[in-house]
């Protein structure tokens, strides 16, 4: 544990597991990336599941950091620590979420619009549908229309995720849509689309197939439309 915290030595097999989300998510807050990474270690090894540790203690402490950062009191570089110490945390759920032995169920492209570098909830939905039993191709952010479809063309995959989290970048989701359409692949593909700014309203308008609230939800709406799929493919 790092001199940063009070002159008290930190023991936290020592501590309620309640205390050490409060603790992680003080840890997120002042991006101490290698405590959080001991946090997780420590609920894991309470047999926590990790998509407990994920969602009640790494989600819920970036919750305050972008509450914090909304409100002018956290700046972007504490903001860009914070991220980092979310990314060593998720680094280490990731295969975890993966390792749950669910076979191939479908391939998902996905990726941050062009324009915008947020990543923390996108990498989320893609650990998320992975562990779901999805193949997942990353193209990672600021992704072009070209970036998409150069995608797509090598993996063929039956949905496409889109992510934005500014007000300035969603409109783009419209564009590479419209370039499916252009292309004539557009029906071939179910799109989903996420991102803080985002709502059903606007995916309806842009005419993409749902909007995700969250991971869960983006796992959810995937296998459901891959059923949907399967149904009809075997019909
Ligand atoms: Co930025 N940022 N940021 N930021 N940032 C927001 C988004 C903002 C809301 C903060 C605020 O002012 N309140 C605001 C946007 C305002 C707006 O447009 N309305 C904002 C701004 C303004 C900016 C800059 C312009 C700041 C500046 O430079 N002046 C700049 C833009 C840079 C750019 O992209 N060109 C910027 C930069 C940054 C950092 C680099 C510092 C950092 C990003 C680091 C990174 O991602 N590697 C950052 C962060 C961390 C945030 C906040 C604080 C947190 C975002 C996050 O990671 N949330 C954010 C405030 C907020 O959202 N409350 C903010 C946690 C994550 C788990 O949630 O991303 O919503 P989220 O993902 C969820 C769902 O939305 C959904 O599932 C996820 C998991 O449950 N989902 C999908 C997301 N994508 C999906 C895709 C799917 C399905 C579901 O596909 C199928």
């Amino acid at each position: 544990m790092s001199e940063e915290h009070d002159e008290e030595e930190i023991i936290l097999s020592e501590m309620e597991s309640d205390e050490i989300i409060e603790l992680m998510f003080e840890d997120l807050y002042d991006g101490y990336a290698d405590e959080v990474v001991e946090e997780v270690n420590e609920l894991l090894g309470r047999k926590w599941t990790p998509y407990d540790v994920l969602t009640k203690g790494l989600v819920g402490g970036m919750n305050i950091v972008g509450i914090d950062f909304r409100d002018g009191i956290l700046f972007v570089p504490e903001v860009l620590m914070a991220a980092k110490a979310m990314k060593a945390g998720m680094a280490i759920l990731r295969p975890l979420l993966a390792e749950t032995g669910a076979s191939k169920i479908g391939t998902m492209v996905i990726g941050t619009v062009k324009g915008d570098i947020h990543d923390i909830g996108k990498n989320l939905v893609s650990m998320m549908m992975e562990g779901a039993g999805f193949e997942v191709i990353d193209i990672g952010i600021n992704s072009s229309v070209e970036d998409y479809l150069e995608a797509i063309e090598k993996h063929n995959p039956e949905i496409l995720g889109m992510s934005a989290l500014l007000t300035t970048t969603m409109p783009y989701m419209r564009v590479v849509i419209d370039a499916l359409k252009k292309k004539g692949i557009r029906e071939d593909i179910v799109v989903l689309v996420g991102g803080a700014p985002l709502n059903e309203a606007f995916a309806e308008d842009i005419e993409a197939d749902a909007y995700c609230r969250d991971a869960a939800v983006a796992v959810d709406t995937a296998k459901k439309f891959m059923s949907i799929r399967n149904s009809r493919v075997s019909a």
